[in-house]
């Protein structure tokens, strides 16, 4: 049994309900003409928190989506009590906004954190937005919750809160996940607040990465900056302390619904999204990329190297097609205006120069997709291609093994993913890059035997298996409270798993 923390927080054994707070709603609010519509909010960490907090009677804090004045209560209470938790909206302003999420958090930590500081744009005024708007998010959380909750921070926008918490005498228990890479020292020295960063980190009881690698890197950090820090313990959770306070410290690789995802990826639904797709294209043989536009998912790098592979081994046309889904993320932002350009550009250019005869080498499509169809191009592919840049975890190679239920796929995977600390034996791993050496591995996938093939995909699949979102959630109970996701009461109504991924729910005239 874990001790009390050294402050007078509510001991372990009372904690009875999880509080999620992100920087996301696990919803989108759309406006069509007069009426709000939610629908499904996107990226991985929906993806990963949704089924665990889905029935539980916890609460999820964090910001719609939208800086319109809308009448939250009205609108998220349906939704609250279709999904099983209830969600809690904090609200921002324009111009919070834009300094404290397009701006520190999209501007400063995404890149910084994924290694690409020439890309930082280190304002004054992003600094203090992000202090406020952390400053907002624990009104709320205060607001909200009650001693006996646990408070689960996620990802990069949210460090702060639990030192604000702390500043303002509100006790809880609290811990940290971030979803994305932890940087090294000598990268991390770059950041203009980085001592006021690391100290907010070791705020809370628990912090958790990604990877053994992505906490290496943070205890290298925190070693260098705060000389007192001394590490204890061995396996994936070790202990810091610090002076007369001690928190623990985890990695724990997030991970997708496996049975789900599989189950889903059978249905007669998806087998007849297959047929037509099979029908609707030149070759049989798809290569598949799915991610968010962002330009640290690889996108250039990887068309580049599909151009390069055509180019040199001729015999990959009309045989291999790529289908490209690229998901609209922060096309506000000038950055991703410009990486949509190059994408864009780059398919013209490739299909330009290979297109023959009615074969199409290049598919692409920028929007986002509906759950079947995702399942279909998922199962159909042969060769999955996930080629970041560098990432935390990556759960499209997950979802991408999960639904390959024929097991005749083959993963090409990055060595930056996260998921390439789990999957290093049985993809074909690649430094994005370097673009001939992924355009080799595509030959190689395209030519590799089907026994092979199957052997790889199926060791991929047991790893997804064996290590579910469930696990995922249970570690990090575990490491936080001693406890596990069954250890908190479920409620008793059934809830539907279609209203989790809120298809178009609730249309409200407003
Ligand atoms: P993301 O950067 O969003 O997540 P990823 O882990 O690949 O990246 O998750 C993307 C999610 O979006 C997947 O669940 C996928 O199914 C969904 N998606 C992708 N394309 C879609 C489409 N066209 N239509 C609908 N849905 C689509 C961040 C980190 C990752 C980390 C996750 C979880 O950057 O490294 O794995 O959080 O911790």
């Amino acid at each position: 049994m874990l001790n009390k923390p050294d402050d007078d927080s509510e001991s372990v054994d009372t904690i009875t309900r999880i509080v999620a707070v992100s920087n996301r709603l696990p919803i989108k609010l759309e406006r069509v003409k007069e009426e709000w519509r939610i629908r499904a909010g996107g990226g991985g960490l929906v993806t990963a928190m949704a089924p665990v907090l889905r029935n539980r009677g916890g609460i999820w804090i964090g910001w719609s989506g939208t800086t319109e004045e809308v009448d939250w209560r009205d609108l998220l209470g349906d939704t609250s009590s279709e999904i099983g938790y209830d969600l809690h909206t904090v609200t921002l302003t324009r111009q919070e906004l834009e300094g404290f999420y397009e701006g520190f958090s999209n501007d400063v930590i995404w890149p910084m954190f994924h290694d690409l500081q020439t890309r930082c744009k280190f304002a004054p005024d992003y600094w203090y937005h992000y202090l406020n708007v952390n400053g907002k998010f624990s009104d709320a959380v205060e607001k909200h919750s009650v001693e006996s909750d646990f408070i689960w921070v996620h990802d990069y926008h949210l460090i702060h809160l639990a030192q604000m918490l702390r500043m303002r005498n509100v006790k809880r228990r609290t811990g940290f996940f971030l979803h994305i890479p932890f940087p090294s020292v000598d990268i991390f020295l770059k950041m203009p607040w980085r001592a006021q960063i690391l100290q907010a980190m070791t705020e809370y009881d628990l912090i958790g990465f990604q990877t053994l690698h992505d906490r290496r890197n943070f205890i290298q950090c925190l070693q260098f900056f705060i000389p007192n820090v001394s590490i204890s313990g061995r396996g994936a959770v070790v202990t810091a302390q610090m002076g007369d306070r001690s928190f623990r410290i985890g990695s724990f690789p997030i991970s997708i619904d496996y049975e789900t995802f599989a189950r889903d990826a059978a249905t007669p639904e998806v087998l007849s999204h297959i047929s037509w797709l099979q029908r609707s294209m030149f070759s049989q043989n798809i290569a598949l990329g799915v991610d968010r536009l962002d330009y640290t998912k690889g996108l250039p790098e990887r068309l580049h190297a599909f151009g390069n592979a055509l180019e040199r081994y001729p015999e990959l046309r009309k045989k291999l097609t790529l289908i490209q889904v690229v998901v609209p993320s922060r096309i506000s932002m000038v950055e991703y205006q410009a990486l949509k350009a190059e994408v864009e550009q780059l398919v013209g250019e490739i299909n330009g120069k290979f297109t023959r005869d009615g074969w199409i080498p290049i598919h692409y499509l920028f929007r986002n997709l509906d759950r079947n169809e995702l399942l279909a191009y998922y199962r159909a592919a042969r060769i999955g291609l996930v080629t970041p840049l560098k990432d935390g975890m990556n759960l499209v190679s997950k979802e991408y093994c999960t639904c390959n239920i024929e097991e005749e796929g083959v993963l090409i995977l990055s060595e930056f993913a996260g998921s390439a600390s789990q999957f290093h034996k049985y993809a074909l791993l690649v430094n994005p890059h370097d673009i001939e050496g992924t355009a080799d591995a595509i030959y190689e996938a395209y030519k590799m035997p089907l026994e092979e093939k199957k052997y790889r995909m199926h060791q991929l699949r047991e790893i997804v298996k064996r290590n579910d979102i469930y696990k995922w959630v249970d570690d990090y109970l575990q490491a936080a409270l001693s406890k596990q996701l069954n250890d908190f009461p479920s409620l008793d109504e059934y809830v539907p798993q279609i209203d989790v991924d809120f298809r178009i729910k609730v249309d409200k005239g407003k």
